[in-house]
């Protein structure tokens, strides 16, 4: 945050950067592969000594609210700031290699520190908070404590909320915002209102995730025995349904979920039919069909029991306890009779879920067969305005209540712990990058690989082929089967 004391500082040091090519505007394509407005390379500092003690003089006052025995910077233009804050303020250091060490001692971490100290991360800029998370995880596994870490400049991108996830539980805190600096500059005259504009918007649309390879790390320290397999993740499982569907991921090798998005009652049949002996789970939307009855609902039913397969009703709760109990219950479509698994919004807060699990057992107790709810954490489509802390939110309502709540309706990895599923919408084998309505697809290894998908869910792409051939028809099914579980598959190994 600019304050009154130092903003005549960092305005200067804006200023600076900008003028010495720290910050450009034009057209990047970052490591990501994404393609940015703006480009943020702090790393000339280490030549302009002037810029870099003013720059780092801007961490002091943070670094005076926070609590800590030694500062470490990330690699490796931080390192260099940490090395400066440290001789010049009597902070000792700690140095993590970025490289483990071939030879000698192999040790990742280099300086004198003993277990239970405190560590403040030194970072330059923050855009996901991998980097952080990197550094953090080398220390904590070395047993010492990482509660903040303090960056230049938060590119407002989601790092800052993707650290404050209660498995990493990391405050950053920051001299200046990417909304702040790009205001300075703006009204100084360096850039123009359109590129202003132009620069905020995009920062705005693309937050960026923790890796699902990073993240997966984080179970590695609070629970070190393997657990990938989803044979392993069926045994920490609470809820019964969780559990069925793990093992049944396993015994079918498969993670695909049909979206019966279909609107009479014997395609969807069909649908099911076909499909069964492929899938783990049809997913519906019921009140999209056009004569809909219980006794379709039993013939489904009957379906899935006969090929092994879990129910999904895709209806997205989403209003106060009171109605959603009717909604599952009762109606024209009496879900809480038929269906296995149910999914929310978290937006009217935690009765809903209290709400929809009484229904559940009270179902759950009369035909004997478990239920269990999906928490919704991001959405597919393109511009949705789901914020960025959501996903947290989420996670931390399914903490509390791991008997009822089987995982998220995820775009990225919304939790470490192997017990909750993440199930993905938006994917298609081919080219296509989306539809003319807002849907963004991926491939299924992209689902799997980089956003964190235990199951994928995919409409389009296997109902299209419902009225070719059979033999179409199962062989692009199967295609998609073996495509989402080799990629889960190759994540394990
Ligand atoms: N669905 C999404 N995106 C979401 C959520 C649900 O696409 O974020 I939450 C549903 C909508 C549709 C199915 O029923 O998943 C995807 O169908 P296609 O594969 O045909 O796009």
């Amino acid at each position: 945050m600019v304050n009154d004391n130092n903003s005549a500082g960092i305005n200067s040091i804006i200023r600076r950067l900008f003028e010495c090519n720290a910050l450009k505007f034009g057209q990047f394509k970052l490591k990501s592969g994404i393609e940015s407005p703006v480009y943020i390379d702090l790393r000339i500092i280490i030549s302009q000594p002037d810029l870099m003690i003013d720059l780092c003089q801007q961490y002091v006052p943070l670094m005076k609210q926070c609590r800590f025995d030694q500062i470490c910077g990330v690699p490796y233009t931080a390192l260099t700031m940490a090395t400066y804050l440290s001789a010049q303020f009597h902070y000792p250091m700690l140095m993590r290699r970025k490289e483990m060490k071939q030879h000698g001692t192999k040790q990742t971490l280099e300086g004198v520190f003993q277990q239970g100290n405190r560590v403040l991360i030194i970072e330059d800029l923050i855009s996901s908070g991998s980097s952080i998370l990197e550094t953090a995880l080398a220390l904590r596994q070395a047993g010492l404590i990482v509660t903040d870490a303090i960056v230049f400049i938060d590119r407002e991108q989601g790092g800052i909320q993707n650290l404050r996830h209660p498995d990493i539980d990391i405050k950053v805190h920051s001299c200046i915002s990417f909304s702040e600096l790009i205001n300075y500059l703006k009204n100084e005259g360096h850039i123009t209102d359109e590129k202003s504009t132009e620069v905020l918007k995009w920062i705005n649309s693309n937050h960026c995730a923790i890796p699902v390879a990073l993240h997966n790390q984080l179970s590695l320290i609070t629970r070190p025995s393997s657990w990938k397999s989803y044979e392993d993740r069926a045994r920490l499982c609470q809820n019964p349904l969780g559990k069925r569907l793990f093992e049944l991921m396993k015994s079918k090798q498969s993670n695909l979920c049909v979206s019966a998005d279909l609107t009479n009652c014997e395609s969807i049949l069909k649908l099911a039919d076909l499909a069964g002996p492929h899938i783990v789970m049809l997913k519906t939307h019921v009140d999209i069909i056009d004569d809909f009855s219980m006794d379709f609902a039993r013939r489904l039913r009957d379906l899935a029991r006969n090929h092994n397969f879990i129910l999904f009703e895709d209806r997205k709760f989403a209003d106060i306890g009171f109605t959603v109990q009717k909604q599952y219950t009762g109606g024209l479509f009496r879900l809480s009779e038929w269906t296995d698994l149910i999914n929310a919004h978290i937006l009217p807060g935690p009765a809903i879920i209290d709400a929809l699990r009484q229904e559940a057992v009270a179902s759950s107790l009369k035909d004997g067969q478990a239920r269990g709810c999906l928490l919704i954490s991001h959405l597919s489509s393109e511009g949705n305005l789901v914020p960025a802390d959501y996903a947290q939110e989420a996670y931390k309502m399914a903490i509390k209540n791991p008997d009822f709540i089987v995982g998220f309706i995820s775009q990225t990895k919304v939790s470490a712990d192997p017990a909750f599923i993440h199930m993905t919408p938006g994917v298609k084998i081919g080219n296509e990058k989306g539809d003319q309505l807002g849907q963004q697809y991926t491939t299924p290894e992209d689902a799997v690989q980089n956003k964190g998908a235990d199951l994928i869910i995919v409409g389009r792409g296997i109902i299209s082929k419902l009225n070719s051939s059979r033999e179409e028809f199962e062989t692009n099914i199967i295609l998609y089967k073996k495509r989402g579980y080799d990629a889960y598959i190759n994540l394990c190994q």
